[in-house]
């Protein structure tokens, strides 16, 4: 059979043309942009950061200040021992400007580019405070691609103020490299038949979902590169990575037909995790579980998700997937109950071996307040697939599974 499950004859679909809108330095972009004499300064944002503190750690640091080894998630100290408050010495360029995070303003630049990004195109999958994906096949063509996502940048540039880098692609797993590949103020096109040899080179670390671990156990095996892995066979993969071998191989070679998809609120909140080989103490399964429950409680919190129907799901060797599942008489946010609940759902599972255990929460009802934290940062569902560590939502098992279980529930 043709690539991608086409029959032979078939004739080929359209290739899509996706865009990846990634802003630079964010935080730091909209400190300039309330405060014009940042501009071209180093300036570096902080998290639980007060002024003239040395508390918190960095959410962003401008380019500038990237050169002097300052960077996201590093201790707020350690950022000024390599680059002083420029407070401290006016006059040493040696020394940044340090800023308190203000997620309330950052949000309402978010808004303004977002808003932009819906107006040129159909389908805009926002991703998080700063990054989305648009699906703008129907508007553009391969052959003036470049000249659409120079537009995208210089209308969010004139009418915003804020710099973007954009990555133009036939998918979102490259276009999203594409954005990242010439930061910042970056434009890079990857048109259909280039797009094995754009990602040859591309460390292996950078390949949609290949976290820090799975980076490493790919090095240890000779797999530097994209190109090394796409040369890789996709049969040993497997037998390492299990399933996400194959997807990984995929990613690679650059094939990826997720469609691009307005998030919208979720219709589950799930999360799971494998054993490493089957289990069969019951003990390291639901505690597992009250783990998995936490997350899902936290996500559902954050979210202002309440629930009506509790879940779980136990993977049994070979990999028979079971779900059970119970519907309360109404939503409710309530994490001790959620736990107790998908406890009692897997003591019918007691004395089995266990590879994969995962709880999910569905019939959702949002609750109004705060909408704006569905689309702002460390909201990580969209990470979920940019990570090759994180759990897999369990949503996406379903066509994996094998018929015959329907009636269990829709996991
Ligand atoms: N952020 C954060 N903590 C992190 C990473 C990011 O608070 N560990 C925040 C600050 C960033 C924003 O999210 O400005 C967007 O994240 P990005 O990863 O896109 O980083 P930047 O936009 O800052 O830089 P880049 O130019 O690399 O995209
Ligand atoms: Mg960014």
């Amino acid at each position: 059979m043709a690539e991608g499950g086409r029959l032979p004859g078939a004739p080929a679909p359209a290739e899509r043309v996706v865009l990846h809108v990634d802003m630079d330095c964010f935080y730091a972009s909209c400190e300039r942009l309330r405060d014009p004499s940042l501009r071209g300064e180093p300036v570096v944002v902080g998290m639980g950061y007060e002024d003239g503190e040395t508390i918190g750690a960095v959410a962003t640091a401008s380019y500038e200040a990237r050169e002097y080894g300052v960077e996201s998630a590093q201790a707020i100290s350690t950022a000024l021992d390599r680059l002083p408050r420029r407070r401290d010495d006016p006059d040493d360029p040696e020394s940044a400007h340090y800023r308190p995070v203000d997620i309330d303003y950052y949000a309402e630049v978010s808004a303004d580019v977002k808003a932009i990004l819906h107006e040129l195109a159909d389908t805009v999958r926002e991703v998080s405070i700063d990054e989305a994906y648009l699906d703008v096949t129907e508007r553009t063509d391969w052959s003036v691609a470049e000249g659409f996502a120079r537009h995208v940048k210089q209308r969010i540039e004139r009418e915003v103020g804020v710099p973007a880098s954009v990555g133009v692609a036939p998918n979102m797993s490259t276009a999203k490299i594409a954005s990242d590949h010439d930061k910042p103020d970056g434009l890079v096109v990857v048109p259909p038949a280039e797009v094995r040899s754009f990602l040859a080179p591309i460390d292996v670390g950078d390949v949609h979902g290949v976290g820090p671990v799975r980076a490493r156990e790919l090095r240890e095996l000779g797999i530097e590169t994209a190109g090394d892995l796409a040369d890789s066979d996709p049969y040993e993969l497997v037998e390492r990575f299990g399933e996400r071998g194959r997807e990984l191989h995929d990613r690679a070679l650059g094939r990826d037909d997720r469609p691009v998809e307005p998030r919208g609120d979720p219709k589950s909140l799930s999360r799971e995790s494998a054993f490493d080989g089957a289990v069969d103490d019951h003990e390291r399964v639901r505690e597992q579980a009250a783990t998995l429950a936490e997350a899902v409680a936290e996500r559902a919190t954050r979210r202002n998700a309440l629930y009506r129907t509790i879940g779980v799901k136990v993977v049994t060797p070979p990999y028979d997937v079971h779900t059970r599942e119970r519907s309360l008489p109404g939503p409710v946010d309530e994490p001790d109950l959620l736990r107790d609940v998908a406890d009692e759902l897997l003591g019918e599972f007691d004395g089995e071996s266990v590879r994969k255990v995962g709880v999910r929460v569905s019939n959702l009802s949002f609750t109004a307040d705060d909408q704006a934290k569905l689309g702002g940062f460390g909201d990580e569902s969209e990470r979920d697939g940019d990570r090759g560590e994180r759990d897999v939502p369990l949503s996406r098992d379903r066509d994996r599974r094998g018929g015959g279980q329907a009636s269990l529930g829709d996991f």
